[in-house]
């Protein structure tokens, strides 16, 4: 391959701050990839309040037709209903078939070679779930009543339950947790739970998944265990909204949302995206932790196959955290978001 086409699409808030880091860092690594060659697109919320859609046409139709993979930054989405409006990220991510959210969750070693006490990775359902955003409002003799459709599938339970049996059989532990609450909600989640653990047994893994165990935890119990002892989990998979949930929650318990990266994966295209949001509180002020994006960069081009590349900014991202001198403000540190950024690329 001569190029590899990058779609960038910082969007909202912190999101402007931590992508170009994201960039800087796979330009830093010169020769050892194809030729990057980055293509801005257009998404959000202040896009929206200007044009009146948050994603528009054409960054759909360049990332389909140009693009090899992407890089996602963060979006403003309002918690009132805003008439119009629907989350670019959430269309993408069903757009482009991303079914499956990936997210490692790891603290960094005091010293190089030591064993980290959190190293997992949440595999999440990408598509379905309440974030099919069907919701309907009525107007009862009672008041108000809301509702929303919670959608599982088979067919989107075996593909991400496949994505997590494989995630797990690259790793050491080769463990695998469902993550669901089937003893209230039995024939949702009892699908979910079902179909996954299934997945060993299809036709298609040929015995290929035989070496990993598998277990399972209900979701509230598994946020209790993640605090108590996160060492007991390897790989968790989960249905969308619990995946939310405790990626958020893993963060808290490696120092930051700053820190934890994830892609965007399906069977044709990889999008790379920090797990935070747009983070209102310190957007603009130039104290965003990059690593998060600049992670994203490297699981993206590991996703793709360029492990050299990937593992030449991992390692750089861990000497900076381990150093501890230049960190931003999330991390206890005073340093900027283009400090922090410049430490990293001149390790790469
Ligand atoms: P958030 O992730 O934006 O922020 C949560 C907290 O973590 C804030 O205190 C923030 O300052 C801090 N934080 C997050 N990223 C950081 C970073 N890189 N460096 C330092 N500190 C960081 O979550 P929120 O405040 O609940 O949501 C804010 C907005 O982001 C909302 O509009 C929400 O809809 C949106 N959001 C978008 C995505 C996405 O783009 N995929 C994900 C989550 C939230
Ligand atoms: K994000
Ligand atoms: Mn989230």
């Amino acid at each position: 391959k001569q190029s590899l086409k990058i779609g960038l699409i910082p969007a909202d808030g912190i999101g402007r701050e931590v992508i170009p880091a994201a960039r800087d860092a796979i330009l830093a690594l010169g020769s050892s990839i194809p030729k990057p060659e980055f293509i801005e697109l257009l998404a959000g919320y202040e896009y929206f309040t200007r044009y009146r859609t948050a994603l528009p046409d054409e960054t759909v139709e360049t990332l389909q037709n140009e693009c090899d993979c992407a890089l996602f930054g963060s979006v403003s989405s309002p918690s009132r209903k805003v008439t119009g409006y629907s989350s670019p990220i959430v269309a993408l991510r069903k757009k482009l078939d991303l079914y499956a959210n990936i997210r490692p969750v790891v603290s960094v070693a005091a010293e190089k070679g030591q064993k980290p006490t959190v190293d997992l990775v949440v595999v999440r359902e990408n598509t379905e779930c309440l974030y099919v955003k069907q919701e309907t409002l009525t107007n009862t003799e009672n008041g108000k009543e809301a509702r929303a459709t919670r959608l599982i599938t088979e067919r989107a339970s075996r593909r991400i339950g496949q994505m997590a049996f494989e995630a797990a059989l690259a790793r050491q532990r080769k463990h695998l947790t469902v993550i669901h609450k089937s003893n209230v909600l039995s024939i949702t989640d009892g699908l979910f739970r079902e179909t996954v653990r299934s997945v060993p047994r299809l036709p298609e893994s040929s015995g290929r998944f035989d070496g990993v165990e598998i277990a399972e935890q209900l979701v509230d119990s598994a946020v209790y265990r993640l605090f108590r002892e996160p060492e007991i989990f390897d790989v968790m998979v989960a249905p969308n909204l619990y995946g939310d949930i405790i990626s958020d929650a893993a963060a808290a318990l490696v120092g930051s949302l700053g820190l934890v990266p994830s892609i965007n994966a399906g069977d044709n295209f990889v999008m790379g995206e920090p797990v935070h949001g747009s983070a209102p509180d310190i957007a603009g002020k130039s104290i965003a932790n990059p690593l998060a994006s600049i992670r994203s960069a490297a699981l993206m081009l590991r996703h793709l196959g360029y492990s050299d590349g990937a593992d030449r900014i991992d390692n750089a991202v861990d000497e900076v955290i381990r150093r501890g001198d230049v960190l931003t403000p999330d991390l206890g540190g005073k340093s900027r978001t283009e400090d922090v950024t410049a430490e990293v690329l001149k390790r790469i």
